[in-house]
């Protein structure tokens, strides 16, 4: 019995460990973010990492409406899933 609690245990810890960094939705850094390099982050570019990001979400943070986001537009983003 004492043995079947350490594996359940083990196995919840792993299962925390491994599944951690696809939760995270710790936000990434600017250059982390610019794939192409270009100095902005257009919104496919925030969606290959976040998904649940969509367009309307996107603009909210697009405060000047070009379409992409800076850096310091950037900065205000807050990841999201769905
Ligand atoms: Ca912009």
């Amino acid at each position: 019995m004492q043995r079947l609690v350490m594996i359940i245990g083990l196995v919840v810890a792993l299962t925390a460990w491994s599944v951690s960094p696809g939760l995270a939705l710790a936000k990434r850094s600017f250059a982390a973010m610019d794939k192409d390099h270009d100095g902005w982050i257009s919104f496919e570019e925030v969606f290959v990492t976040y998904p649940g990001v969509d367009e309307e979400y996107f603009e909210t943070f697009d405060k000047n409406r070009d379409g992409v986001l800076d850096a310091n537009e950037w900065k205000r983003f807050v990841p999201r899933s769905r």
